[in-house]
């Protein structure tokens, strides 16, 4: 039954004994930016606030992985490690601000397609790239946009279509499968641009969390003392940098003689691309809160931090009604597949391209090697094969999605994989797995983070900063939330050495060029 499942006895003989291919099918549900903490599966403290009834469906049917990370913690290259099932430095695209994926190069896409499989991808591709791989796909261009996105088609053409980018998705992604050569199995991968910023939500859910206290992180004024120079340099604090107009949807022609401090630079793109009727929906649900909030700022009821934290709720109820309506695509993504009895023979997996900071070190956005950003969401479910509701602990990075997709195709996987197919922690425990994860982000640019590299294990992570060359230590176990370097304790001069030696070592096992 097991072997069955993971189709390659069945691929051998299929062409000799039944005329179908019954491999499974791949369906992998995809957003963009989705912290684990606001996923409720993963538990934590939005859970009970911020519920999401259908990724935690999936993972109830199938496996939590609760240490999945990322080995890039940027959109673009997560992505082109997705299908290369390599780290940037191999698949070449190491920056959002990369020329354009390579696309002679290998990718799970264009192995499944040969392998016999139907391959799709709509919603986020963000590869400065066209498609190659697949059967169909449209896709947004560059970050694409929540209210009445455009997507690319095929023909190169550009199409605008009027309604929500999360459920526009999943309708084409439900569609696509409509349509398909029922003879195949499928790969769908069905990509999301929410969460991202600018935290755009549904306007059926504007104000779904006005009435809940949300909770705030301990760190949400930290100091950034003891550790890195470079953070107190970071961009992308709610303080100093999230946007009144663009990020806190307080627009300019709102706020009458109220003068608010900066940053106020970029406007409001996505509210100009509502039509009337939508912009009267957006108005009847901002305008009261807003003339509330100027009405105590120009009062001087709100000192500094409590400006700070009025951002903060307001980030975090957009966001979380982002995420709502990438939640309800999950399930309606499920419905579909148990209405056309393919559940049973289908792996659907969700994941994030990487985490986020919601509020942790005053953050918004991603990029570190910290503990918010590094993680990504891994739930899956495979009946048969992957026990329901188990939750695996060991270390698994988005390298692993490529060969995990071709064991379950039966395809081989060659040798230049980095990563290794998680269908051995799909059945269970497996006792050879990885201790320690290799990290790195080369981009130096939008939220003024510097290139940094570092290793993870189960307890502890090391991080060099090439730039001001500083190595920073985290006692994951004693300082969960990474607020103290311990790299120059004397307490830690034994598990620093042993981290360094790892460090070098998976530089050297993934082929890393001297930095
Ligand atoms: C945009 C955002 C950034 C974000 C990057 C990368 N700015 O540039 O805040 O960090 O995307 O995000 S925005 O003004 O365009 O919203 S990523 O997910 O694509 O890597
Ligand atoms: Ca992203």
């Amino acid at each position: 039954m097991v072997l069955k499942k993971f189709g390659f006895l069945s691929f051998l003989i299929s062409p000799l004994l039944v005329l179908a291919d019954d491999r499974p099918n791949i369906v992998f549900l995809f957003s963009d930016d989705h912290a684990i903490k606001a996923i409720s599966a993963y538990g934590g403290p939005l859970a009970d606030v911020a519920p999401t009834p259908n990724i935690d469906r999936l993972a109830e049917q199938g496996a939590v992985f609760l240490n999945s990370f990322c080995g890039n913690s940027i959109c673009g290259p997560s992505r082109a490690t997705i299908l290369t099932g390599k780290h940037s430095h191999k698949n070449g695209f190491m920056r959002n601000t990369a020329k354009g994926f390579d696309q002679q190069q290998w990718t799970v896409a264009k192995a499944l397609q040969a392998g016999g499989y139907q391959t799709a991808v709509v919603g986020k591709w963000h590869l400065k790239s066209t498609p190659v791989g697949f059967d169909h796909w449209e896709v947004f261009p560059g970050q694409g946009s929540y209210y009445n996105p455009v997507y690319i088609q095929m023909d190169g053409s550009k199409k605008q279509f009027e309604g929500y980018a999360t459920d526009l998705t999943s309708e084409k992604a439900i569609d696509w499968l409509k349509g398909r050569d029922q003879s195949k199995p499928f790969f769908l991968m069905c990509q999301h641009k929410a969460p991202h910023r600018t935290f755009a939500p549904a306007l059926r859910h504007l104000g779904a969390f006005d009435e809940v206290d949300i909770p705030e992180p301990d760190s949400l004024f930290d100091d950034y003392a003891n550790r890195s120079g470079t953070l107190a340099k970071n961009e992308m604090e709610l303080d100093r940098h999230f946007d009144w107009a663009y990020d806190a949807k307080v627009r300019k022609d709102e706020r009458g003689d109220v003068e608010l401090p900066e940053p106020d630079r970029y406007g409001t793109p996505e509210y100009n691309r509502m039509t009337d009727a939508q912009k009267a929906v957006w108005d009847g649900h901002f305008g009261p809160h807003n003339e509330l909030f100027l009405a105590d700022f120009k009062a001087g009821k709100l000192d500094h931090r409590a400006v700070v934290r009025w951002k903060y709720r307001r980030y975090m109820r957009n966001y979380l009604s982002t995420v709502k309506a990438v939640d309800e695509s999950v399930g309606r993504m499920l419905d579909y597949l148990d209405s056309q009895g393919l559940a049973e023979n289908t792996i659907v997996i969700y994941s994030s391209d990487q985490g986020f900071f919601l509020g942790e070190h005053g953050w918004y956005d991603k990029r570190w090697m910290f503990e918010e950003s590094f993680r990504m969401p891994f739930v899956a479910r495979w009946p048969g094969v992957i026990q329901p509701g188990s939750r695996p602990a060991e270390l698994i990075q988005n390298i692993d999605y490529a060969p995990t997709f071709l064991e379950i195709a039966g395809l081989d996987v060659p040798s230049e994989i980095q990563g290794r197919s998680l269908a051995p922690l799909f059945k269970g425990k497996e006792s050879n797995w990885r201790e320690s994860l290799y990290y790195s982000y080369y981009e130096f640019g939008e939220h003024a983070v510097p290139p940094h590299f570092g290793v993870r294990t189960a307890t502890h992570k090391l991080i060099h900063f090439p730039k001001t060359n500083e190595w920073n230590l985290f006692d994951l176990v004693a300082d969960p939330h990474e607020m103290r370097s311990v790299h120059d304790d004397s307490e830690y001069v034994k598990i620093r050495e042993e981290l360094t030696r790892e460090y070098q070592r998976l530089r050297e096992y993934y082929d890393v060029p001297q930095e």
